[in-house]
């Protein structure tokens, strides 16, 4: 084993760059290659590799630290023979005469450079002329992959804007306008690999226009995310310009931040890479390093923080899910007393299913008002039987059986949506969910095979089931299985409601209070009792027009029971 310096290999006439990110600390194993820091000159980020392999002892230098070429970034012990003890074979020498990275680190610079170098001077006519602005030098680097197209037809750049990045294994660098003008046609794509006198982009070029060179040397937001969402035009860096220097709002959360368009991603191109492979989207990632720029813990952060609220269905204050921001509490004593207390595991689940459906399934409600004048007039003759047989009739049996009915006859209600898969799953029986209102919060024990089951059968189970609910004495298999749910009010009060689809079914019926109204029979007024029926559903599966088919049946199912036996 011998120690060895890590130096900062040549940096192509780079006088000083800054050190924005160490990527390595004290007893890190790195193969030859792996990446120590990235530095960051005015137009590029470029990591330094490690000279070898071996493990890290020191790092002397930090975040910030201006170096130039020569000056030793940190120690490391060369492990096995890799290192040996070639002791006159400096680190910094290994990795100045490492093939590709003299000509990575510096390729942006020289990319400015000849592309400075290939600016006409500018004419004084103010008149146009069409160019075909071709890639510059890339330092020795040929077929070099583009990431990114900055620009689109018909944008109005100024000269040293970016028209293309491109990005070989070390190196994100971007190619700048020579002139200032219009954009014409482009003439490579995303994922075309482009050498030196390549046709890149027809321009119309002002003659005499601005040469103003602005800071480039890093990426659109609008397009990181245009990217990451497969969407190949992304938005002009022209028509962004201005905007981007504005400062960003404070996000909510630490990790969250919605996408803002023609905001700058500032990141190297190892944390680039790692948020490729993550999926994440760069542009929503607040950056803790200098200038903002994302660190590769940032990327972990945003990552991990996605993947909680996933995992937990999202909060409710908090974090936000499905990219909704959180909700930021106050602090509510300011305002008078208050007391805290722990939500129960069952009233944090209810939440969270709750909110997943709302925001996972595009609701709509249908109302109806349904006749249960003669139902009515039917279950009360039956209390005697009830009072003998030890169970209560209530209007649920009836709706119970209503829509097990409904559900056979319209059965893309009966379904759920797998739309990973793409495909709509049909389920051959029909088991129903009934909302019971207990201390403890919501509970919806299923009934079975509802259309099988007569109503005192039905009522004896729901009643029982409700019991069990109230008495915490459910068993997980008694909760599951549901292919529609009905939700009652009716005992309690109100007119009508929007009740939220138990996902992954697609449907559900909330039940108001039943009322007697004037009912128009084509020759008068008759007093009718009418319970409002309230059908939320999924618009992914069902249109309202079989919305409307659903209640309409139901209306007539109340409405004459004797349609229950048919
Ligand atoms: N209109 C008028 N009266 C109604 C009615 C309606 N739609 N539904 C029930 N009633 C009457 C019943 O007939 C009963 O009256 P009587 O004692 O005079 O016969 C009384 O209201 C109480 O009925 P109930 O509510 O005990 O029985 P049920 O079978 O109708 O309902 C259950 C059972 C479990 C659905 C109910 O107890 C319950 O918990 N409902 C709340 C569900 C809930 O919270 N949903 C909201 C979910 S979303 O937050």
């Amino acid at each position: 084993m011998s120690e060895q310096e890590i130096k900062v290999p040549d940096l192509g006439g780079a006088d000083e760059v800054e050190v924005i990110e160490i990527l390595v600390s004290k007893g890190d194993s790195v193969e030859e290659e792996d990446p120590i820091l990235t530095v960051e000159s005015d137009k590029a980020s470029v990591e330094l590799p490690s000279p070898g392999a071996g493990k890290i002892t020191k790092i002397t230098v930090k975040v910030g630290d201006k170096v130039k070429e020569g000056d030793v970034v940190g120690m490391m012990e060369a492990s096995g023979d890799a290192g040996g003890s070639d002791d006159d074979k400096g680190a910094g020498e290994e990795a100045s005469s490492g093939k590709d990275e003299k000509a990575e680190d510096t390729s942006e610079d020289k990319a400015e450079d000849k592309a400075e170098e290939k600016k006409p001077a500018p004419k004084k006519s103010g008149g146009s002329r069409k160019e075909t602005v071709k890639v510059p030098a890339l330092d020795g680097f040929d077929n070099v992959p583009v990431i990114e197209i900055n620009v689109s037809e018909g944008d109005e750049i100024e000269a040293d804007d970016p028209l293309v990045t491109v990005e070989s294994d070390k190196a994100t660098m971007e190619i700048p306008s020579p002139y200032a003008g219009k954009i014409g046609k482009i003439l490579v794509s995303e994922g075309d690999k482009i050498s030196e006198g390549l046709d890149l982009v027809e321009m119309t070029v002002v003659e005499g226009g601005g040469e103003g060179a602005e800071e480039s040397g890093e990426e659109d937001a609008s397009s990181e995310s245009a990217k990451s969402s497969g969407d190949d035009k992304p938005e002009s860096k022209a028509e962004s310009k201005g905007k981007s220097e504005e400062p960003k709002p404070e996000p909510s959360s630490a990790t969250y931040e919605p996408p803002t368009p023609g905001a700058k991603v500032h990141a190297g191109p190892a944390v680039r890479k790692l948020a490729r492979e993550f999926g994440a989207d760069l542009a929503r990632i607040k950056g803790s390093g200098p200038k903002n720029r994302i660190l590769k813990d940032d990327v972990q952060a945003y990552v991990k923080s996605q993947l909680q609220q996933t995992q937990q269905g999202s909060t409710v204050a908090g974090g936000g899910g499905a990219g909704i921001p959180g909700v930021k509490l106050p602090d509510f004593s300011q305002f008078g007393e208050i007391e805290r207390e722990s939500m129960s595991r069952m009233m944090f689940a209810t939440a969270n299913n709750m909110q997943r459906s709302w925001l996972n399934v595009p609701h709509v409600t249908q109302f109806e008002d349904a006749d249960i004048t003669d139902m009515e007039d039917f279950r009360k003759s039956q209390k005697a039987a009830g009072e003998k047989k030890g169970v209560k009739m209530t209007p649920l049996p009836f709706l119970l059986k209503a829509c097990a009915t409904a559900l056979a006859e319209l059965p893309q209600f009966n379904v759920s949506l797998d739309m990973d898969r793409k495909e709509v799953v049909r389920k051959q029986y029909i088991h129903i969910g009934i909302a019971v209102d207990t201390p403890n919060g919501l509970m919806v024990p299923v009934i079975r095979d509802v259309d099988k089951k007569g109503l005192w059968e039905l009522a004896a189970e729901s009643a029982e089931l409700a019991q069990k609910a109230r008495d915490k004495q459910l068993k997980p298999a008694e909760m599951q299985g549901a292919c529609f749910t009905i939700t009652s009010l009716g005992g309690i009060g109100g007119t009508a409601f929007t009740p939220i689809v138990n996902t992954p079914e697609v449907a559900i019926l909330g039940v108001s209070k039943a009322a007697m109204k004037p009912v128009w029979d084509g020759k008068g007024f008759q007093p009718r009792l009418m319970l409002p029926l309230s059908l939320s559903y999924d618009h992914r599966a069902v249109n309202g027009a079989d919305a409307a088919r659903f209640t309409s049946l139901l209306g007539q199912l109340l409405g004459d029971i004797r349609s229950l036996l048919l």
